[in-house]
Parts: structure tokens; C-alpha cells; sequence
């Protein structure tokens, strides 16, 4: 057992050499991740960094003369400090020509919206408490031994126009606007927003390719009743979904589900069209790496991408209050994540973040939650090699017409 190991076991190199007795009873460090990811940051690349505090030093003016770090420009302009700044997701550039998201590896929308809400609102303030509180990371993940901004290219596109009180007109406007990205190129991330949003952004994807979809979603709720309160609310995305011609029941794949907000009608549906289950318990059974494993192996099966779905109340609600529908008995925040990792590191075609409601959040925990599972994906595809593995999918893609426009916004200049 490693904590046995005697210390004279370890390789000789003068890093390890013991450095004085008291430690001598140590285990060996070298088999655990916390030393590996230690040596790992090594090699990860630092160019992109520096290539940011010079052109922060060129957007936002040198610093004062006191200053001694020569860094630090006058005004504040990328990752720091976390505090300061006009808030895009994790700091990155904001593609406000939308037609520049083909030049980022992933694209960051955000979907206020949340007409689609039967209970608590408020989702609509999602993508702004995301975005407001991803300030707070850096692009490195010691563990991963990632640096996302060393190892692969993001934006934030912004919002999209959504119609408070019309999910047709808002349907449309979102499946729209993932189409645009996903034809792109670049690796959709969509920030609800409720659930309703889940049809319309797989809808988007769907249209650009030929090819089969099969969908993760992570949940206490089914989500897949065909209508509730006489429209397609957020209890019916996965009705809608599946029924595309591209998107297959039998690769519906749902984790977390149960406790007592399960509706009936969306369980007669999943029995029909034979989608998969794994509730709560049999996650707690099985195990992570047994239900990440299964899930996969389920939603793989004769499909060529996977899009994940992510509802923050999947997680035990007294980690994340701030949520339409909160119920008890979720996952652990460690589980959650881990199981969202191993699902993104065989690759996904897009992601959705969503029920992440700010106005019944504490502390902005619900938001940091919700940034987190983002984040974590992203590092666990970066990780695995799988960032633009979907791209190879897009036979057809979509342009969508712009405007004419020139002159300058708001300017004086010439
Ligand atoms: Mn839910």
C-alpha cells in the first residue's frame, strides 16, 4: 500500500531528495496526482498569457510609475484584477461580430430566458450571474494540469434575443443562433436560461448535420412530457428533442433523476419511447465511473456526437438554492462534476448550463456551481484531446443573413 512505502523507495533525483528527517515518514508523493500535476505545469505553455498582458499594456495604457510590475496597465483589460472589468465568461474575448466566433475553439451564449419557468423565474438573469461570478477563475485547473487559455481559444458571443412571454418566437430565435455557432465551427456553450431551452439549442445543432445525436442530461427531473401548463415548457424539452429525425430516444440518456417532481405523464412518455433512466440511487449504487460508463455506452451506441445537458438541480439543492424547481437528494457538487467530466472527455457537440436562477441565489453559490460544471468540461475535452472532434460532423451548415452597416457606433470618430 502506498502510505506503507518506505521513503528510501522513492527515485533518486535531487527534487526528491528528502530534505530533512522530520518528513521521513511521509508517504511516497510521487504516486499521487497532486505531485504528477505539480511537474505537469512545467510543461504547459505560458505564451498566451504574456501575448494577453501585452495587449492589455496596449488597450489599457501602461501603468503608473510607482507600479513596479510593468504588467499592469492603467486600466484594467483581461483576467485581472478579478474584481474589476466588464464581465464576459471567464474573461474572454466578446465576440460582438458574431460572425467572428468561427475563429475560437468555443463560443459562450447566453439564453436569458425563462418563459418556459412553472414555478420559480428568474433564469433569465442567468447568463449575467454566470458570467458575473466566472470572473473569480483563472483558466487553469492544477489537477487537469490544463490551462484553457494556453491550450484552447473561447469567446462570448453575447446574448441572444430572446421574446419574454413567446417560447415560439424565442425557439426560434435560439435555434438560430446555436445554428450560426455549431456551423461555425466553434463548440457551443449555451447559458440558460430555463429548461425550455434544451429543444430549440439541440434543435440548432441538429439542423446542421446528417448525422445521429445522442444526449446526456443530468437532472432530478425527466424533462420529457410533451406539454405542461398547454405549452412546451421547461418539463418538455426532451419530448420535442426526440422527436427529430437525427436525435434518437433510445439515446436519451438521463442521470439524477427522482424524488417527488417526476411527473407522471413525462414517465409514461420515456417508458414509450424506451429512454434511459439512471436515477439517484443507482448512481449512489454503481458508483461514478460505473454510471459515467454506462451512461456513455448508451448514448454512443450508433450515434456519431453526444450533447450534454446539464440542470444545476440535478445537485442537492442545499448546494445550489438558486434554482427553479430545487429538490432534495441531488448529487454531491464532487460527484456531479466528476461525472460531468467523464461524460465530456469522449467528446461532445455542444453543451447547455441551465435553471441557474440568480434572484433565489445566496452568495452567488448556485452561479459558481453552474460556472464550474462549464469549466470542468471544458478541461476534461481539452484534457482528453476532444475540443473540435465535432466539427468533422457539420455537413450542413447554415448562413444566416447580417445587416449592412457603415459608420461608427456611438463615436465621434472619423
Ligand atoms: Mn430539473
Amino acid at each position: 500500500m502506498d502510505h506503507l512505502t518506505p521513503r528510501r523507495s522513492r527515485p533518486h533525483s535531487p527534487r526528491l531528495a528528502p530534505r530533512d528527517d522530520r518528513r521521513a515518514h511521509h508517504p511516497d508523493l510521487t504516486k499521487l496526482r497532486g505531485w504528477r500535476a505539480m511537474q505537469a505545469e512545467a510543461d504547459i505553455p505560458g505564451d498566451r498569457w504574456d501575448e494577453e498582458r501585452r495587449w492589455a499594456l496596449r488597450m489599457g495604457l501602461t501603468g503608473a510609475d510607482s507600479i513596479e510590475d510593468k504588467s499592469i496597465p492603467t486600466f484594467a483589460r483581461g483576467e485581472l484584477p478579478h474584481y474589476a472589468g466588464i464581465n464576459t465568461f471567464l474573461k474572454a474575448p466578446y465576440a460582438e461580430d458574431v460572425t467572428e466566433v468561427k475563429h475560437y475553439d468555443a463560443t459562450v451564449l447566453g439564453i436569458p430566458f425563462d418563459g418556459g419557468t412553472t414555478y420559480r423565474p428568474g433564469t433569465r438573469f442567468g447568463p449575467q450571474g454566470l458570467r458575473k461570478i466566472s470572473a473569480l477563475y483563472t483558466p487553469y485547473n492544477y489537477e487537469l494540469a490544463v490551462d484553457l487559455r494556453e491550450q484552447m481559444t473561447l469567446c462570448d458571443a453575447g446574448d441572444v434575443f430572446t421574446i419574454p412571454a413567446n417560447l415560439e418566437k424565442s425557439f426560434d430565435q435560439i435555434s438560430r443562433a446555436v445554428s450560426h455557432v455549431f456551423s461555425s465551427g466553434s463548440f457551443p456553450i449555451m447559458i440558460g436560461g430555463d429548461h425550455s431551452i434544451g429543444f430549440p439549442c439541440v434543435r440548432g445543432i441538429a439542423e446542421c448535420t446528417s448525422k445521429k445525436i445522442g444526449i446526456v442530461h443530468f437532472d432530478r427531473h425527466a424533462d420529457i412530457q410533451e406539454k405542461d401548463l398547454d405549452e412546451r415548457m421547461h418539463t418538455t424539452p426532451w419530448f420535442h428533442s426526440t422527436l427529430l429525425p437525427n436525435v434518437p430516444a433510445k439515446n436519451l440518456v438521463q442521470v439524477g433523476i427522482g424524488g417527488w417532481q417526476v411527473p407522471r405523464e413525462a414517465v409514461k412518455v420515456a417508458r414509450e419511447r424506451e429512454t434511459n433512466i439512471i436515477t439517484m440511487s443507482d448512481m449512489e449504487k454503481m458508483g461514478i465511473d460505473k454510471t459515467a460508463e454506462m451512461a456513455l455506452e448508451m448514448a454512443w451506441d450508433g450515434v456519431d456526437m453526444v450533447y450534454m445537458s446539464f440542470d444545476i438541480d440535478s445537485i442537492d439543492c442545499g448546494f445550489v438554492p438558486g434554482t427553479g424547481w430545487p429538490e432534495p437528494g441531488g448529487f454531491l457538487p464532487r460527484e456531479a462534476l466528476a461525472l460531468a467530466s467523464k461524460v465530456a472527455a469522449e467528446g461532445l457537440c455542444g453543451m447547455e448550463l441551465v435553471e441557474v436562477s440568480p434572484p433565489y441565489d445566496t452568495s452567488d453559490i448556485t452561479a459558481l456551481m453552474g460556472t464550474r460544471v462549464i469549466v470542468d468540461v471544458l478541461g476534461s475535452m481539452v484534457a482528453a484531446g476532444k475540443m473540435g472532434a465535432h466539427k468533422r460532423h457539420i455537413d450542413k451548415p447554415v448562413t444566416i443573413p447580417h445587416g449592412e452597416f457603415t459608420g461608427r457606433r456611438w463615436s465621434n470618430a472619423p
